[in-house]
């Protein structure tokens, strides 16, 4: 299974210090990435070209974007399309993070629809997934899961290969709180993650990674590596130093 170390830069740094930090990062790690890793950078779009360019001849290291809008180009004020990422380097996009969903309002649908826009306009997708702490106090954690699949997957395309999607579970009151899941919960949360893709793509689910994200440090990294079902992190606020991301991707 392939592991994937995921920073998102979240709305810090600008361009220069995006494409300084994504070298110090590649020059800690040159060479000492185990074979079956990746690490992926999400900068701001501002920042995409330099880190793109930091990252152009770095084994294993790729560059993807926070967001982008679903249509080929139109009148979009303030969006960007699969095209336009393409363009200055970026191979990847982030789809239905917790911060879209509940501070830019983005629902189910409309995170499905940019989920298949990507994949069909040669983008990969990381699918971003998570419960509010109040459904989780509900037990209804695998209802809003299995919805946020269910829709973030309806229009995928047909022969889609394990490559191009991974899921990442980030329950939203462990974002940014310092607050982790404790083992069993990521455990227990990530196996249903995973039979629940079974279920929606049979031929593919056993070869897509599953991601953990919520307050992932330095000094957790190594116990949530050793989790069942859990295939890599996507990393906020400990990915924002070269120092602190380089120990999480080389835990
Ligand atoms: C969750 C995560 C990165 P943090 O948003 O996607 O952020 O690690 O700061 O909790």
């Amino acid at each position: 299974m392939k592991q994937l170390m995921a920073a998102n830069w979240k709305m810090y740094k600008t361009w220069n210090q995006a494409r300084d930090t994504a070298s110090e990062l590649a020059q800690n790690i040159r060479g000492q990435l185990p074979e079956n890793r990746e690490v992926l950078i999400f900068p701001p779009f501002t920042a995409l070209k330099g880190v793109a360019e930091a990252l152009q001849n770095e084994p294993g290291m790729a560059a993807g974007a926070q967001n982008m809008y679903p249509a080929a180009e139109g009148a979009f004020t303030g969006e960007i399309s699969p095209d336009m990422l393409l363009d200055v380097g970026a191979s990847w996009v982030l789809t239905g993070h917790s911060e879209r969903r509940h501070v830019l309002g983005e629902d189910n649908a409309f995170v499905g629809r940019k989920t298949a826009f990507a994949l069909n306009n040669n983008l990969n997708v990381i699918l971003c997934i998570g419960e509010l702490i109040e459904e989780r106090r509900a037990d209804r954690v695998e209802e809003v899961l299995s919805e946020q699949l269910e829709a973030g997957l309806a229009e995928i395309p047909v022969g889609l290969t394990s490559d191009s999607l991974v899921i990442a579970y980030e329950p939203v009151w462990a974002i940014g709180t310092g607050e982790v899941a404790g083992p069993d919960e990521i455990a227990t949360t990530h196996t249903f993650v995973r039979k629940k893709i079974e279920e929606l793509l049979p031929s593919i689910a056993s070869e897509i990674s599953i991601l953990y994200g919520g307050s992932v440090k330095p000094d957790n990294i190594s116990a949530i590596m050793t989790l069942d079902n859990v295939d890599g992190v996507l990393v906020g606020g400990a990915s924002l130093t070269a120092e602190s991301f380089s120990k999480i991707v080389l835990a």
